[in-house]
């Protein structure tokens, strides 16, 4: 990592009194959870838009079903990565810190981080397709087509699928958190997916610094102050630490 590159986002970090990150699949990758639309992002030849969809649900369940168990399995055999903990860390240290994540599989809560918004659901909820209850079912294997044990209807997976509104409130938190911070970190995101994504260019427009941690350029590169390319287990860590020194230095 070019070091003037890494000081200058430390010089956005350290000073801020609120801070918001959005997290995608990149920081789950190297606990050995394949991302969504890198070469590892298919699926038994499937890609996630075809699987996570209410119509293929509704279509085929038991395919479903058994993409969310396959994940489910793979999710409990890993653990959170130096990257998960960095954000912890950080949290620990700021006034005011909000974990926006896409991802579904826990880690960010696995691994200390307190003030996290699931906007996209959670790998360990099911929901209940007819009387709308929900079951926290962590580490567990679920059947191939999971009844409901209050109305015997199918229960789903309690996550957002595309062409799913995202939970209101939890939205709201999310757009409330990402208003008021002065440094946005956004870190392991393809930043295709809205409204997820579009939180980049919300915080941008209420003038937040954005910092940008991903393997590549995307679209949030357009928009990020800026852009530290390598793997966020790697630098994570160490801009962190660096942060929180100038920030008590
Ligand atoms: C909605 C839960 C509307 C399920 C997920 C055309 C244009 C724009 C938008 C749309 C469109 N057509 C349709 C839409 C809307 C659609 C959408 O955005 N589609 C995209 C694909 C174009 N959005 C929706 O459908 C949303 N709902 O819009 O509702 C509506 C309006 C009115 C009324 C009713 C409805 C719902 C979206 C939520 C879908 N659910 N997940 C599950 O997980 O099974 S999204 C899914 O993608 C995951 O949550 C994932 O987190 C998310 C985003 O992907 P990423 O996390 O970014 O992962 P990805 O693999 O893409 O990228 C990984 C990145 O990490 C890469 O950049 C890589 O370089 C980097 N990386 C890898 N390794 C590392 C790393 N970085 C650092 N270190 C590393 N080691
Ligand atoms: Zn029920």
């Amino acid at each position: 990592m070019d070091p003037s590159l890494l000081q200058c986002a430390v010089d956005l970090l350290a000073p801020a009194e609120s801070v918001a990150v959005l997290t995608g699949a990149g920081i789950s990758a190297e606990s050995g959870i394949p991302t969504f639309r890198g070469p590892d992002g298919f699926w038994k030849g499937f890609r996630p838009e075809e699987v996570a969809t209410p119509e293929a649900f509704a279509r085929d369940p038991k395919l479903v079903w058994d993409f969310y168990n396959y994940r489910r399995r793979l999710l409990g055999q890993v653990q959170p990565n130096a990257a998960h903990y960095a954000l912890a860390r950080l949290e620990a240290a700021l006034p005011e810190f909000t974990l926006i994540t896409q991802n579904v599989d826990g880690l960010h809560r696995l691994a200390g981080s307190r003030n996290v918004l699931e906007v996209h659901g959670n790998l360990w909820r099911v929901r209940c397709t007819g009387c709308g209850a929900v079951f926290d079912k962590p580490r567990v294997s679920l059947p191939e087509l999971p009844a409901c044990e209050r109305c015997g209807k199918l229960l789903r997976p309690d996550v957002v699928w595309f062409g799913e509104m995202l939970s209101e409130a939890v939205w709201a938190e999310a757009m409330a958190a990402t208003g008021a911070c002065d440094c946005f970190m956004v870190i392991g995101t393809s930043a295709l997916v809205h409204p997820a994504a579009g939180l980049v260019w919300t915080a941008r427009q209420h003038g937040a610094r954005v910092l940008e941690v991903n393997l590549e350029a995307t679209p949030a590169s357009e928009v990020a102050d800026v852009s530290l390319y390598g793997k966020a287990r790697e630098i994570l860590p160490d801009l962190v630490a660096r942060a929180i020194e100038q920030r008590h230095g």
